[in-house]
């Protein structure tokens, strides 16, 4: 089945076989984030929150970049200006947003991700890129430090060490590089790109999307948790899954030595 777009002005957006799609879509400016794509970005994810039938969503760029990060175009240059107001009310809202998305969440690098663009792609369950596609930590070479909550997931994915250095030097990194850092899953030959990705998205529409959907959340919670309260959330959490009509069919299916058809609940 083709895909059917919603008419946004800055992003392309459709639902179809339980796969939703967002292509970022201002490829003459490296789909840098304007207002409008703040809003419309907005608009989708509230969509897909609602939207239990979904199963994995795709997150791309459209043309050569994946994202350039925040329209330096509607900054006037030579201004100072209060930024924590517009991260509230544009990246941050949004990414509290993305990460209630119960559905796995791919993000597809498919050219450069430099600022805010890089740490999105981040933030999403698991990213993979185009091997000519590199991340940039610009935010430096414009006085900023990383935010979309790069400094709080840098470290983490890549250590101290790495993360410093590439958000102080603003150093690409190449695709390659970054799955070897483990900032990223993998990389994908330009040529392979489209048909793996499509292939990784409908391979995890159609697994149990409620795990997926626990496994999203509860990797995070481990920074915060205590070794004990982290074994009681695992319980808590087994305990809702071993109740689900797709364990139910996993076991099933592998006690019947078929494929298991899982439906997402
Ligand atoms: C762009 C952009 C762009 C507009 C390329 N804006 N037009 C910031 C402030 C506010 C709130 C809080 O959060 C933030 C977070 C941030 O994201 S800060 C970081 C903002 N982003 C950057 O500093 C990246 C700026 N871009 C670049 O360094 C380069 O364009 C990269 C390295 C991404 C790509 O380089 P090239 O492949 O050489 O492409 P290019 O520079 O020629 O860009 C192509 C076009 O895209 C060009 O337009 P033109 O009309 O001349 O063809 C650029 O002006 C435009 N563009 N980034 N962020």
């Amino acid at each position: 089945m083709t895909d059917k777009f919603h008419d946004l002005k800055t992003i392309k957006y459709s639902k179809s076989e339980q796969i939703a799609k967002i292509i970022l879509n201002r490829p003459d400016k490296l789909n840098a984030f304007s207002a409008t794509m703040h809003d419309e970005f907005f608009s989708i994810l509230t969509d897909l929150v609602n939207d239990n039938s979904i199963r994995c969503v795709l997150l791309s760029g459209e043309g050569r970049g994946f994202c350039a990060g925040q329209d330096l175009g509607e900054r006037k240059g030579g201004e100072k200006m209060d930024l924590g107001d517009k991260l509230e009310n544009g990246y941050n809202k949004n990414l509290r947003l993305l990460k209630s998305v119960q559905a796995p969440v791919v993000c597809a690098v498919n050219g450069v991700a430099a600022g805010a663009g890089a740490n999105i792609a981040l933030n999403c369950d698991i990213v993979v890129a185009k091997k000519s596609a590199k991340f940039i930590q610009s935010f430096s070479n414009i006085g900023l430090i990383p935010d979309c909550n790069g400094t709080w997931m840098l470290p983490k994915l890549i250590g101290l060490a790495k993360a410093k250095a590439i958000a102080m030097l603003g150093t690409p990194v190449m695709a390659e590089e970054a799955v070897e850092w483990g900032m990223i899953y993998s990389a994908i030959e330009d040529e392979q790109f489209d048909t793996e990705v499509n292939d990784l998205i409908n391979t995890l529409a159609s697994r149990p999307t409620r795990a997926l959907s626990f496994i999203k959340n509860i990797f995070d919670e481990s920074y915060s948790n205590r070794y004990g309260e982290h074994l009681d959330r695992e319980r808590d959490v087994q305990r809702v899954c071993g109740l689900s009509d797709d364990f139910a069919e996993g076991v099933a299916a592998f006690t019947e030595k078929r494929q298991p058809e899982f439906k997402g609940h």
